[in-house]
């Protein structure tokens, strides 16, 4: 009961202090069936539990799993949390569906990565009516500001990096025309719209070409499906393809390995890679993979400490980033600056590779 009453009082905290949010989204979607919740239940409830309702994106790729890992051993029975877990298998109606029953299941706290960035405001509202606070991850909800805090990565700098990389790459290489393919991510998500920015921003400056930009849903299948057209589309025009997950790359190494095209170092096609989880930064290690641009999914025990702020009565920051790498294969770029800050491009070694958490 303490919890339900600081929780309201910071919803109408928030409520008085929150300017108007543009744009009414009207919920035009009609309640799906959930995904199945699955409540990791503490063996003693008692009252110091705090329970925490998750709506995750889905299971698509590896990237994912480390995220739901994440969570899940944070917001342990042992650490004191009972965690409702949806997994809402990329489908944004089951999406607004949880977090709705979340809030009739009268969880303490809410975190929602958002499959996309839109069509948020009125169920967040409800969140706020009913004294629960939202701290959401990962993807960024960009038509409402009624949640605590967002955790996550700057995608427009995972974007801006990769192009930032491929510019002194190709320099030191000789190599003078840039034609590139994109595997986009999923539609509508903010993680591909601003890996897409990010990369088109530096693609236009330096006059490279972008033949096409096609979504492969950020999984394997979806990336072997749009390597394989654009292998048929665009035989011999291309010298880049810009994957922007680890599993899109995976698919797409696939397709061209069946169509006979090379990649990789020596290869005739440079493979870029977003994500950043171990087996491909072992891919990028062995070659096959020129460049990996990380995305941390490790933002549950940040979620924890925002947690625990609330709890104590606290005002957590509004927006917190996490922090990430970018790799490759060959040590002849060793930094790159983007948005004017210069950072490390880490040549993988051995070392390099038994170093990464995930
Ligand atoms: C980005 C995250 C993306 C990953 C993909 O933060 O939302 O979704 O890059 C995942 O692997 O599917």
């Amino acid at each position: 009961m303490k919890r339900k009453l600081l929780a309201l009082t910071l919803a109408l905290a928030m409520g008085l202090s929150l300017a108007a949010c543009g744009g009414d989204t009207a919920e035009t979607t009609a309640p799906a069936e959930t995904g199945a919740v699955e409540a990791t239940t503490p063996a003693e409830t008692g009252d110091d539990v705090i329970t925490v309702g998750f709506a995750q994106v889905g299971h698509e790729s590896d990237w994912r799993t480390a995220s739901t890992k994440s969570a899940q051993d944070v917001f342990s029975a042992e650490n004191g949390y009972e965690l409702a877990f949806v997994d809402c298998d990329n489908d944004s109606a089951t999406q607004l569906s949880a977090v709705r029953n979340f809030i009739q299941q009268g969880v303490d706290y809410i975190i929602i990565d958002p499959i996309v960035s839109t069509g948020w405001d009125a169920v967040l509202t409800e969140c706020e009516d009913a004294g629960i606070p939202v701290i959401v991850i990962d993807r960024t909800i960009d038509d409402s500001d009624k949640y605590v805090s967002w955790v996550g990565s700057d995608f427009k700098v995972e974007g801006l990096a990769c192009g930032e990389w491929l510019k002194a790459y190709a320099a030191d290489k000789g190599i003078t025309e840039i034609n590139a393919l994109v595997i986009e991510g999923s539609v509508g998500a903010s993680a591909t719209i601003g890996r897409t920015e990010g990369f088109k921003e530096i693609a236009d400056r330096e006059g490279w070409t972008i033949l096409d930009s096609q979504s492969g849903d950020f999984t394997e299948a979806g990336g072997q499906e749009v390597m394989e057209s654009y292998c048929q589309s665009y035989a011999g025009q291309f010298n880049v393809v810009i994957c922007q997950n680890d599993n899109e790359a995976a698919g797409a190494m696939t397709a061209m390995d069946n169509a006979g095209v090379t990649y990789g170092v020596g290869g005739d096609v440079i493979l870029v890679s977003f994500d950043a989880n171990k087996p491909y930064v072992q891919m990028v290690m062995d070659g096959k993979i020129n460049a990996n641009f990380e995305c941390n999914p490790m933002a549950a025990p940040t979620v924890a400490e925002i947690i625990q702020q609330l709890e104590a009565g606290e005002t957590p920051e509004k927006e917190i980033y996490v922090t990430e790498s970018w790799f490759a294969a060959e040590d002849n770029v060793t930094s790159i600056t983007v948005n004017g800050e210069e950072q490390p491009v880490i040549h993988v070694t051995q070392e390099v590779l038994d170093a990464r958490p995930y």
